[in-house]
């Protein structure tokens, strides 16, 4: 069946293997079918929750679009643009902000983590990112949201506030409620120097993820560095739960791989952690060495990424603003 999808990528540099194995990859997939409709975003507007230097934030926009092509999206098949160039986001998030209840908002676990203790000092955009989220999906009548795992409350949020107005304006199946599209098996790339933690853009060590834009040395050393356990690869997959870090590890494996994770144990059984890493490493420079000579090569033609956004804008705007129509006559504006 032919499906609506929308998902997007903030700008915030460092684009890693979180990212690609819990989402772009999926983009790639799901563009590669023939009948979907994709729509791939550049959340700029959610990457200015938190400080950005605008001229850094200029740079990271075209490299996330250079990412999206280099990864294997076609620019001709799916829409590809930034969040503020289509200003319905920002004007239906506002509305959609007078739906969405504080008690639903308060809920939402990834402001408490980035927010921390000092929750005074947060944005308030920080805070209403989820509503943001949802005009993004809601626009598109998007059927189904590729995501990794940590976006699966914003996605529920998402549906929540869908059904609401649907309900308290008596417009059935305007808004369409859409389906998370999240990887059963592996759907969340953890920290190389932190089985409990979560690979991510901001956090400070650059040895606890791979980049997309690691050199093929890089990627080899980070491997070779990564945290393991002293004991040998695991034999059973009921011993994952306990051992965070080759659990990791080898999810990461199996998802370069299109494999299981319970085939990924039986294969590196009792083996020693370095022969494994020598595996992983070479699957990782395979995969992502690619990748990265292409993000580095198409990052020197800034014309085409800029073309590809101001087409994608084009496209983009013109579905919006059909679905802003219609909410203002819905709202009584
Ligand atoms: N570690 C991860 N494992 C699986 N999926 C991940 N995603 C991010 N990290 C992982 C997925 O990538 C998509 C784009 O993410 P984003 O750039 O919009 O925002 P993020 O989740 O805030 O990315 P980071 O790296 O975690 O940034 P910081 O450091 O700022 O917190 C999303 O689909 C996300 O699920």
């Amino acid at each position: 069946m032919a499906k609506k999808i929308f998902s997007g990528v903030q700008p915030t540099g460092n684009l890693h293997l979180g990212n690609y194995l819990g989402a772009i990859k999926n983009f790639v997939e799901l563009n590669n079918e023939k009948e979907n409709e994709c729509v791939f975003c550049v959340v700029d507007l959610h990457a200015i929750t938190s400080k950005q230097d605008p001229k850094e934030l200029k740079d990271n926009i075209l490299e996330t679009v250079a990412t999206f092509v280099a990864s294997g999206i076609n620019p001709k098949k799916s829409i590809i643009f930034n969040q503020s160039s289509v200003s319905a986001h920002s004007e239906v998030a506002w509305i959609l902000s007078c739906i969405a209840r504080m008690g639903w908002l308060n809920r939402m676990t990834q402001f408490k983590e980035k927010a921390g203790k000092d929750k005074e000092k947060a944005s308030v955009g920080l805070y209403s990112y989820p509503v943001l989220m949802a005009a993004d999906i809601l626009l598109y009548d998007s059927t189904h949201v590729p995501v990794g795992d940590d976006q699966k409350q914003h996605l529920e949020l998402c549906r929540d506030i869908a059904q609401k107005f649907n309900n308290d304006f008596n417009v059935y199946d305007f808004f369409k409620v859409p389906e998370p599209l999240i990887k059963k098996e592996f759907s969340r790339v953890m920290s190389l120097k932190d089985g409990s933690k979560k690979m991510s853009k901001s956090e400070l060590s650059d040895q606890s993820r791979i980049n997309l834009t690691d050199s093929d040395d890089q990627i080899i050393n980070k491997i070779k560095k990564a945290k393991t356990d002293p004991l040998p690869m695991p034999s059973n997959i009921n011993e994952l739960d306990k051992r965070l870090e080759a659990k990791n590890l080898l999810g990461i494996y199996s998802s370069l791989t299109d494999n299981t994770l319970e085939n990924s144990v039986k294969k590196f059984s009792k083996m020693n952690f370095s022969d494994f890493k020598e595996q992983l490493a070479k699957e990782l420079v395979d995969k992502i060495s690619p990748i990265s000579i292409e993000i580095k090569k198409l990052l020197k033609d800034k014309d085409y990424l800029n073309k590809i956004l101001l087409e994608g804008s084009e496209k983009a705007s013109d579905i919006a603003s059909k679905k802003v129509k219609k909410i203002h006559e819905i709202m009584g504006f």
